[in-house]
């Protein structure tokens, strides 16, 4: 016998009072099937979650484009990723609905799993060998890196930035440790899971009431209480508050990502009231402090050669219409809008900038954190991808980035830069 399970037999013996003792927890609902069932939704769930979150990083930093990726030391983590394409238009729009609404989904999900198995946190002895303190370890990163993961991605949409940190970094590092200690766990507990699933039916639960709903059979991991009280609701009915609950998030949020009037609905958004006079508006004009804008406003634009161009030289340029949605990082959308303008390829050719540069575009905007954005090559080359000068057959207005406005099929919102002022075509990047 070891010294480690000599001190686990002696510890077990006298627990600390409280929820360190079995008969503490209760609830005749925990054990093995009911914390199982919910990882069913959540291993696919959590799954899709994270490669929504790979895919909207690699869109955010178009092959990396030095003015766009801020994110510091990524290494392999960050520089392994494939350029973002410039089609089809609804791309981000999908990635960034899916990641934004499925996250807020889950959390119903998660805070069900944690009370499932809340008893654990509270086992004694802490450890009864050197792999189980790896796993409650494991658990450790997996348990804070979820909740982690949810409360940032939650604050970012609410605009609540209470903490020291930037927000795009910290998101995704914590993604990268919550998802080392995922595989870690699926590893350490996907044959439980299957086999506590066989061991009863969803079916015949959900026809279960409360009258007959006892708690399962003693399981090696103590999940089931040695006391269990008399229920107080079925598992259907703890199953079913659970879908409530991801139900009403789910309605009262889908609303920001499809947008146009559906957007009224989405009463947990942070600006969901705000339409606009036509569609909504992020940042207005006043806001981003941009008054009214010089009537000599002019664009300049740097590539091999240079040019300053009024907004008239630019309307008497060959337009282009396309009907591209704006789709912000934070999950909302415009919906399709119909925008006209001059195509970027054009202005690259009119500065004879080679096939295969980057763009670096810049805003009238100073400070509030806007500076500029870089497009990648291809999403320059792309046919829809335009120097909007208006949009749904008028002038933009001012809080739609007049006098003109980056607008470029699958392009995360925050890249589409308003009130430009200065367009310089890299050469030599991708
Ligand atoms: N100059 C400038 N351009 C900008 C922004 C900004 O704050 N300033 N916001 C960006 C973000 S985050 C998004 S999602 C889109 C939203 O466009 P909207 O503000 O017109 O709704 O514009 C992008 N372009
Ligand atoms: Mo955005």
């Amino acid at each position: 016998m070891s010294v480690l399970d000599r001190w686990a037999d002696r510890a077990a013996e006298h627990p600390p009072p409280g929820p360190f003792r079995a008969g503490f927890w209760r609830s005749p609902l925990r054990g093995p099937w009911f914390t199982a069932i919910l990882s069913v939704a959540l291993l696919p769930g959590i799954t899709l979650l994270f490669l929504t979150g790979l895919a909207s990083y690699a869109a955010y930093n178009p092959n990396l484009a030095p003015g766009n990726d801020t994110t510091p030391d990524k290494g392999l983590l960050g520089s392994w990723l494939p350029g973002w394409p410039a089609g089809p238009s609804w791309l981000y729009w999908v990635n960034q609905g899916v990641h934004v609404t499925l996250g807020l989904v889950l959390i119903p999900v998660v805070l069900a799993k944690l009370w499932s198995v809340l008893p654990k946190l509270f086992e004694w002895p802490p450890a009864r060998s050197v792999t189980q303190l790896v796993e409650r370890a494991s658990l450790l990163l997996l348990v804070g890196g979820a909740v982690f993961e949810l409360v940032t991605g939650v604050m970012n949409i609410q605009y609540f930035y209470a903490w020291p940190f930037g927000f795009y970094q910290a998101h995704y590092y914590g993604a990268w440790v919550f998802i080392a200690a995922f595989v870690v766990h699926v590893a350490f507990r996907l044959r439980t899971m299957v086999s506590a699933l066989r061991g009863r039916s969803l079916r015949v639960e959900l026809r279960t009431p409360v009258s007959q709903t006892f708690a399962e059979q003693p399981d090696p991991d103590h999940l089931v209480s040695p006391d269990p009280a008399p229920a107080t609701i079925s598992r259907r009915g703890a199953l079913g508050m659970v879908a409530a609950g991801s139900l009403t998030l789910f309605g009262l949020s889908v609303g920001q990502t499809i947008g146009g009037t559906t957007r009224s609905t989405a009463l947990l958004a942070p600006r969901g009231q705000n339409m606009g006079p036509d569609f909504q508006v992020n940042k207005t004009a006043a806001e981003a402090g941009i008054g009214p804008v010089d009537a000599g406003w002019r664009l300049e634009l740097h590539g091999a050669a240079s040019a300053s161009l009024s907004r008239a030289q630019l309307v008497a340029l060959p337009q282009h219409t396309a009907r591209l949605p704006i789709a912000c990082v934070e999950g909302w959308s415009t919906g399709v809008q119909t925008w006209t303008g001059v195509r970027l390829a054009d202005l690259a050719a009119m500065v004879g900038a080679a096939p295969g540069t980057s763009l670096l575009v810049e805003s009238l905007q100073r400070g509030g954190g806007f500076g500029s954005a870089t497009l990648s090559a291809g999403q320059v080359r792309a046919p829809d991808a335009l120097l909007a000068l208006r949009v749904n057959g008028a002038d933009l207005s001012i809080d739609h980035g007049f006098p003109a406005r980056v607008i470029v099929p699958a392009l995360p919102g925050v890249h589409n830069t308003k009130w430009v002022t200065r367009m310089t075509f890299l050469p030599g990047q991708r």
